[in-house]
């Protein structure tokens, strides 16, 4: 089923969600047309918030660590299917980080728990032409981000916030967590990475919103 011809109510609602959002972009709804130094913790046009809210395509898939496995192909030397044990079993680091929604909230000091990003790249080996990854989640989102962005050593597929397993509304059990871009390039639901020599737009990159969303940029709209 294509996500925008959804008959039902839900659909409908998730219509109306997403057609705000593309109106936003069209408007240049928030931008301040100020620029920010990265050191500024938080980026313009920005406001802090104490509690984390949920944003989707209003479809929260249940995904269980039971059942769980993460594929990761494409332009990569060493493609893998890893269930959860595996994911487990690679090294683990801590990441304090803050979050930046493209709605302008932002949300300080979140102790994110995961798999960083070099200890995955050290295990698939990108191919020399590889230049994107494509997150591919549980309920159809895709998002994209240049191999450069993936490799930053804040990056991470998250599995634990706060230290409580990331929640089923936020991703969980394993969502990826980029935290110096616009949160929506930070998939829930991972269900597979996508290494790739050539950019593929994800579900808001050909909605109106920005390829590289760099929030201190102001980055927000394309
Ligand atoms: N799989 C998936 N990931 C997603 C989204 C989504 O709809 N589906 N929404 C994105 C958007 S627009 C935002 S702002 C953040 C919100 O994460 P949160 O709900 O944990 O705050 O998730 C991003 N990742
Ligand atoms: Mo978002």
């Amino acid at each position: 089923m294509r996500m925008t011809d959804d008959p039902t109510i839900f659909g409908r609602l998730k219509e109306k969600l997403i057609g705000k959002k593309q109106e936003w972009a069209a408007a240049g709804r928030g931008l301040t047309g100020k620029h920010a130094a990265p050191g500024q913790k938080l980026p313009p046009g920005q406001h802090e918030v104490k509690d984390w809210p949920v944003l989707d395509l209003g479809i929260q898939p249940e995904v269980k660590t039971t059942s769980y496995t993460l594929t990761i192909d494409g332009a990569v030397e060493h493609p893998a299917v890893l269930t959860w044990a595996e994911l487990m079993a690679l090294p683990q680091r801590d990441q304090v980080s803050d979050m930046h929604c493209v709605t302008t909230w932002s949300r300080y000091d979140n102790v994110f728990r995961g798999i960083p990003a070099e200890v995955i790249l050290a295990l698939v080996q990108p191919k020399p032409e590889c230049r994107h990854v494509i997150f591919h989640s549980h309920d159809d989102y895709t998002t994209n981000v240049s191999l450069q962005q993936f490799s930053q050593p804040d990056v991470m597929l998250a599995h634990t916030w706060n230290g409580q397993p990331i929640s089923r509304e936020h991703g969980g059990p394993l969502r990826g967590m980029i935290p110096k871009l616009y949160l929506w390039k930070s998939a829930k639901w991972v269900k597979r990475m996508e290494f790739a020599a050539a950019d593929a737009p994800g579900f808001w990159e050909t909605r109106g919103y920005n390829n590289n969303a760099d929030p201190w940029a102001e980055e927000r709209y394309s």
